[in-house]
């Protein structure tokens, strides 16, 4: 059957993708991020290539009145969210504890934490209303163990493990499901962000490794979305075949 899906963060990688890999099943699509000629664009493709209906939405995560203007009034015929694929995120700067840029932690906790917490509570009221959803974290990783340089970010993903069981437990006599999916190495625009621009940084980043691609994640989301009523996928971790964790790759 049809579904109505919301994904947070479609203007790039995984979210993008994940948007294409559900029109193909031809559902329905919320799709949001702040960049809103990418939005357009993605929109226009897929209602072009797939003949599905699509709803762009341009806001920021971080700002809860945002969020409620965009998700907390939408119209009545897509009011009925199946299911919400909370993969807005990112990651800011690469550094020491001891030197770190409090405006970039700053943006990966309003963004990774807050921004998933302020969509969560705006959609959620009415799946458990309705008795049926699945939420889907995109967590990381970065959310199982922790890296040098990388404190804040893996934070931020250590709080999204922590979310998504604590979810799960206070959504299950609502019969609603939650799954956390903790990528690694995606070959996306994440590094490019993380390095504020830097191509040539972000490139290296991938350098002799066959990073996963956007479209790997996108498959593992919608089949944690394809199983049956009475299954629910809580945890998956899904890396590269070159790399075991967050400390451990090998490049050609
Ligand atoms: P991208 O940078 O390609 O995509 C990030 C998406 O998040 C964009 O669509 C961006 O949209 C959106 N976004 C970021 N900040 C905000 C905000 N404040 N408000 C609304 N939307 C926002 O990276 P990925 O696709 O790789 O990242 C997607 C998720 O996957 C993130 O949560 C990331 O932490 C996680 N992840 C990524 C891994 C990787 O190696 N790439 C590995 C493990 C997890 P816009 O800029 O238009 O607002
Ligand atoms: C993003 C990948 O390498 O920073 O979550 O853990 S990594």
């Amino acid at each position: 059957m049809r579904k109505t899906v919301l994904i947070t963060g479609a203007t790039s990688g995984i979210g993008e993708a994940t948007a294409i890999k559900f029109a193909e099943a031809t559902d329905r699509l919320i799709i949001t991020g702040r960049r809103k000629d990418r939005l357009n664009e993605l929109t226009e493709y897929l209602v072009e290539e797939y003949s599905v209906e699509v709803m762009p939405l341009c806001f920021d995560v971080r700002d809860i009145k945002q969020v409620e203007k965009y998700l907390g009034r939408l119209p009545e015929e897509w009011q009925k969210i199946d299911i919400l694929v909370n993969n807005a995120g990112l990651a800011v700067g690469l550094g020491h504890i001891d030197e770190g840029d409090t405006d970039d932690w700053d943006r990966m906790i309003d963004t990774n934490v807050k921004g998933l917490l302020y969509v969560t509570r705006t959609i959620v009221p009415g799946m458990v209303s309705r008795g049926s959803g699945h939420i889907i974290n995109i967590s990381s990783i970065a959310g199982k163990d922790v890296y040098e340089n990388g404190s804040v970010y893996c934070a931020s993903k250590h709080a999204v493990e922590a979310l998504s069981k604590a979810m799960r437990i206070d959504l299950l006599k609502h019969g609603i499901k939650v799954t956390n999916i903790a990528p690694g190495m995606v070959e996306t625009e994440f590094s490019l962000v993380r390095f504020k621009g830097d191509r040539e940084r972000a490139a290296a980043v991938y350098n002799g490794i066959e990073a996963l691609k956007g479209s790997d994640v996108a498959e593992t989301i919608f089949y944690c979305a394809s199983q049956p009523s009475n299954v629910c996928i809580n945890d998956l971790v899904i890396t590269p075949t070159a790399q075991a964790g967050v400390n451990h790759s090998v490049r050609k």
